[in-house]
């Protein structure tokens, strides 16, 4: 049985498991499974879900069952896909690629979201992740920053 993940997670993962059985065969497809990649948006080609799949499909009948879903969660939650995402977002923030956040591109970058912060929210954020204080936020700060606020909350 898998043993890294607590109960909560593994509900969790098999409700994501369900939405992405699409035929609720109990089994994730290769096209199930490129169909979900996609729409959390990668694109990824049928050579490489062939890939994907030769990797976790473990009993080689051509699905994902739960457990070996289970095994891609627990290889791809925490390393890759994390960061990817973070140098995504971060160059979202770092429009003009100088590696550093500046404030201001906080400020811009919230306030198209439709989430605009003032001065005084943006110092505490700069103050939490600005580390060297140099004034910017590099990538491993923004990181930091970034991994501290999605951190799950401890044990009251
Ligand atoms: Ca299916
Ligand atoms: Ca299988
Ligand atoms: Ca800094």
């Amino acid at each position: 049985m898998v043993e890294k993940f607590s109960e909560d997670e593994i509900e969790n993962y098999r409700k994501i498991f369900q939405s992405m059985d699409k035929d609720a065969s109990g089994n994730i497809s290769s096209k199930e499974l490129s169909f979900a990649l996609r729409k959390v948006g990668v694109s990824v080609n049928s050579e490489q879900i062939d890939d994907i799949m030769k990797d976790v499909d473990v009993d080689s009948d051509g699905n994902l069952q739960f457990e070996e879903f289970l095994q891609i969660a627990a290889k791809s939650t925490k390393d890759v896909d994390a960061e990817e995402e973070l140098k995504e977002i971060f160059m979202i923030f770092d429009r003009e690629n100088t590696g550093f956040i500046a404030p201001g591109q906080i400020k811009h970058v919230m306030k198209s979201l439709g989430q605009p912060m003032n001065d005084e929210e943006l110092y505490e954020i700069m103050g939490e992740g600005d580390r060297d204080q140099d004034g910017l936020l590099s990538f491993e700060e923004f990181t930091a920053l970034m991994l501290a606020k999605e951190a799950p909350k401890q044990q009251t």
